[in-house]
């Protein structure tokens, strides 16, 4: 149902009133005589022309861009076949029959753990999304999706391994041997977190996303998802969760993202690493072309990810030489998952225009305030 409803939008043939007050609420319902008509979406422009929602090349170059023009209040969670894919499954990955998770160094009870285990002591995780820290203008900012995961608490596994009095750091790696050579990426994933940060962002070894088995491409049989940080440090096929002291060195991972996680340069040891956080961000994901009593209009979908504290506003702008207003519709309460907001917008005249979000409270939104996430669109007809 919803499929054919996502295609009948893009072809711009749904025009039901039905379909308008559902993003609007029954408050704001137009009198049947003002039938309002979605005429279509308005597509992005000057972005990567790679397809959305289907996967591409193989293990480390292969990728799968989410199409978040389907992103609705009411399709919040990212349908799994189309959830974005970052590095998929070697073509030389071990079935997960003898698949172990070493839990080791500075601990006191070294432990080998086996996935059939960590599924049945799997317990719901909550709703959140992930971000590739490359999700770019040229990736069609398709790589950032939310589900509903299931997992086992890592602070548990942790607890049950005893670690010793000078751990202080983890590092958690994951299965990264390769076919073949990679023409963009470095093979070998892992992340070195502090121990305080794993356990105040409720870090989580995932078997489940909405409700089914991890997908190879996922990391099956086992992933780390870390709420509220970069996909570059939710290492997928974990295969050893390691304690270690301040001496640790960062991993080749950490130095690969540097500067996609905001580091200052690229710090050798592991403890000079800023948490690999998401910041507030916000972002245009869809501009609906409308028809109200004849005159046409438009209306911006967008999201709201990242930051930790609820906003109570938002601002957008249409081009730098207009002023930011505050989004029509935009109410916030969470940072993890994403929030939808829509704007009405009705552009003077026929052209161009860059979209692009301001959070004026919050404390930190680098990248949103770098321009990062501005979008552009044509505009025909006002
Ligand atoms: N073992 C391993 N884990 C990995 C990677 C990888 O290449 N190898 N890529 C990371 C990156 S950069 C991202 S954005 C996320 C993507 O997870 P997904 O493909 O399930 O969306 O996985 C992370 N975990
Ligand atoms: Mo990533």
């Amino acid at each position: 149902m919803d499929l054919t409803r996502r295609q009948l939008l893009k072809n711009g043939v749904i025009a039901s009133t039905a379909f308008y007050t559902s993003m609007l609420g029954a408050a704001e319902q137009e009198p049947a005589s003002q039938r309002s008509k979605l005429l279509g979406l308005v597509e992005f422009i000057n972005e990567g022309s790679m397809p959305l929602d289907t996967a591409t090349g193989d293990e480390l170059d292969g990728r799968l861009y989410c199409d978040l023009s389907s992103v609705k209040p009411d399709a919040l969670i990212t349908p799994l076949d189309v959830f974005y894919v970052r590095t998929r499954a070697s073509r030389v990955l071990p079935s997960s029959k003898g698949w172990q998770v070493r839990v080791e160094g500075l601990v006191e009870h070294p432990l080998s753990l086996r996935p059939d285990e960590l599924v049945r002591r799997a317990e719901p995780m909550g709703v959140h999304l992930m971000e590739c820290s490359g999700n770019n203008r040229a990736t069609r900012f398709g790589l950032i999706s939310v589900t509903r995961w299931s997992g086992v608490p890592l602070a548990k596994v942790l607890a049950d391994a005893v670690p010793k009095k000078e751990s202080t750091r983890v590092l958690i790696s994951g299965f990264d041997q390769y076919a073949s050579e990679s023409l963009n990426s470095i093979p070998g994933a892992s992340w070195i977190f502090e121990v305080k940060h794993l356990a105040s962002a409720q870090a989580f070894l995932a078997t489940h996303m909405d409700g089914r088995p991890l997908h190879a491409d996922h990391g099956a049989p086992l992933r780390l998802i870390v709420p509220g940080w970069y996909g570059c440090a939710c290492i997928k096929w974990v295969d050893s969760i390691a304690l270690v002291d301040e001496s640790a060195e960062a991993t080749s991972q950490m130095r690969e993202f540097a500067s996609r996680t905001q580091q200052e340069g690229i710090p050798q040891f592991a403890r000079d690493y800023r948490p690999a956080i998401i910041e507030q961000a916000a972002m245009p994901t869809r501009i609906e072309k409308w028809s109200k009593d004849r005159r046409i209009s438009y209306r911006v979908v967008g999201i709201c990810w990242g930051g930790s504290q609820p906003l109570q506003f938002l601002e957008i702008r249409f081009n730098p030489e207009e002023d930011y207003v505050r989004v029509n519709h935009f109410r916030h309460t969470t940072n993890d998952p994403w929030t939808v907001w829509t704007h009405d917008w009705s552009p003077r005249h026929p052209g161009r225009y860059l979209i692009r979000l301001n959070a004026k409270e919050a404390a930190q939104a680098r990248r949103l305030n770098s321009g990062y996430y501005v979008r552009e669109v044509e505009i025909s007809d006002v």
